[in-house]
């Protein structure tokens, strides 16, 4: 039965919220791992989505409890004030449920499969928005006794010129923070990059100890590259004390690469009965995603963290040859069912797969790619055998169009760098029909309506999608199209590979006739 079809779940009828004051009442086994209570804030962590909470705080919390560590988390919201609000009302506790696809869960009537434990994290200790509360995420990035940031703000809380992989200062939002005055010490900033720099920097003109950011988004050497953001953003800033706040940063701060992972959809409704359900109190905020979790980080931390290898995270000299299979393997085998799928009217990642193609296309793709990725990774035969078997859990309903969205700031990383390496300079390497295809899956999403107004597939964001919907122009070829939008991902290069783009082309009218053909 597929998950359209699910009956409609009831409303939770729990009116108790979830507290350090109802833990008492719930199972000992949906406790959490750690008393909050004794926990003090020693990571900050900017960005509150589901991820964050379904994967580096559980990490915490388990380290915390093996090591007897009081490892806390402060999250920071860089926008949603109502997260803030929500957590902040549960005492930052929420739940978590696994959903392996195998155990069935049954809240308020509805039936779904796969509906593994539910328990609750203890991890964070402390939520803060970073606007409103500018003073005290300052006050903290400061403190010696934090020692670890880590970040999960996606792609585009970056601000990267698509060009140089440098800060955009041109962006507005990097404009506005580098305009803020004096030395911007507890001002509202509006990106994170500005907010981060500028508490370093006040921890270094502070000379408190060392610190270690840590950027769990993905992006390949996603360390350096938030790195280079954080002292282009101090180069650019007024401030009279910018060279020597750039001198001790490159002494006291670490930027460690790390390659995160596991499957957390955004939350739903019928999540939110379920928690309920399963606990016997409201969880407003709860996460559900599937067992499996992974976390290889660069050991070059500048100061204490968290013990998380007592938790399976893999501490290595160098981790691009994990980063790089995981983000052209299962990002890039998401982006191209997301964007295939979302052509042909399929909704969720289970559904795609459940086509004739899902399957042939994971392969394929993984296949087409293997050749480019470093030596020392995982194997990438059981890595592909690895990516079905999760792709299918049953349990995830993993919208298509949230994976769909943002693709410009995606897919250049997710796929061009293989598509590059693959093709060699002016096309003369091996072929790539299997990226191709992907290619015209995102160019086919990018198209405005017939009308010239929205976009085709209906619910996907993109901070470019203007910018891809204006080389749709009437009248144009369909290869000069597909180069138009290549240029706007900053792919010239690609744009001016006439196979390429002819090739990309080609395969539009079959999508348009809702086939993919691989
Ligand atoms: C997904 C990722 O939304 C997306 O773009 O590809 O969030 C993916 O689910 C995670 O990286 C898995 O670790």
């Amino acid at each position: 039965m597929s998950a359209d079809a699910l009956p409609q779940s009831q409303p939770q009828t729990q009116t108790q919220p979830l507290s350090r004051a109802a833990l008492p009442r719930l199972a000992p086994g949906q406790r959490p791992a750690v008393d909050p209570a004794e926990l003090r804030t020693r990571v900050v962590h900017f960005g509150l989505g589901a991820f964050h909470r379904a994967h580096q705080a559980v990490y915490t919390e388990n380290a915390a409890a093996r090591s007897g560590q009081p490892w806390g988390i402060t999250a920071v919201a860089p926008r949603s004030a109502e997260t803030v609000r929500a957590l902040r009302e549960q005492d930052c506790l929420y739940s978590l449920t696994e959903l392996d696809g195998l155990t069935e869960r049954r809240p308020g009537g509805e039936r779904r499969p796969g509906g593994g434990a539910t328990r609750v994290v203890g991890a964070v200790t402390g939520a803060l928005h970073m606007g409103a509360d500018a003073a005290d995420v300052d006050a903290l990035l400061a403190d010696p006794e934090v020692t670890v940031v880590t970040l999960t703000v996606t792609e585009k809380g970056y601000h990267r010129s698509p060009r140089t992989g440098g800060l955009d200062t041109s962006a507005p939002p990097v404009a506005a923070d580098l305009a803020a005055p004096s030395d911007g010490s507890g001002t509202a900033l509006g990106t994170v990059v500005g907010r981060l720099a500028t508490g370093l920097a006040a921890r270094m003109r502070a000379g408190a100890p060392p610190v270690t950011v840590v950027s769990c988004d993905n992006m390949a050497d996603n360390g350096a590259a938030l790195e280079r953001l954080v002292h282009d953003y101090v180069r650019a800033a007024a401030w009279p004390d910018r060279a020597t706040v750039l001198d001790r940063l490159a002494l006291a701060v670490a930027f460690p690469s790390t390659v995160v992972d596991r499957i957390v959809p955004a939350a739903t409704d019928a999540d939110r009965d379920a928690a309920g359900a399963a606990l016997g109190v409201r969880d407003a905020l709860p996460v559900a995603g599937e067992p499996y979790r992974q976390w290889v980080l660069e050991d070059s931390f500048a100061a204490p963290r968290p013990p998380w290898e007592l938790d399976g995270a893999l501490f290595v000299p160098d981790v691009a040859p994990y980063q790089l299979t995981k983000l052209r393997l299962l990002n890039g085998s998401h982006s191209a069912l997301a964007h295939l799928g979302l052509a042909v009217g399929r909704t969720t990642i289970a559904d795609a797969m459940a086509a004739d193609w899902g399957e042939r296309l994971v392969r394929a793709l993984c296949a087409e790619i293997a050749p480019t990725l470093p030596a020392g990774g995982p194997d990438t035969g059981a890595y592909a055998d690895d990516l079905v078997a999760r792709f299918r859990n049953p349990a995830m309903r993993h919208l298509l169009r949230q994976i769909g969205s943002d693709a410009s700031l995606k897919i250049t990383e997710r796929w061009l760098p293989a598509l590059r390496e693959l093709r060699g300079q002016g096309g003369r390497g091996v072929g790539t029909p299997v990226l191709e295809l992907a290619l015209a899956g995102w160019a086919y999403t990018t198209r405005p309506c017939d009308d010239g107004t929205g976009s085709v597939t209906e619910g996907v964001t993109d901070p470019a999608r203007d910018a891809l919907a204006a080389c749709w122009g009437p009248g144009k070829r369909p290869a000069d199209v597909v180069g138009a939008l290549l240029r706007v991902l900053g792919a010239a290069d690609l744009a001016e590979d006439t196979a390429l783009v002819t090739a990309v082309a080609d395969r539009l009218p079959a999508l348009r006739a809702g086939r993919v053909e691989i």
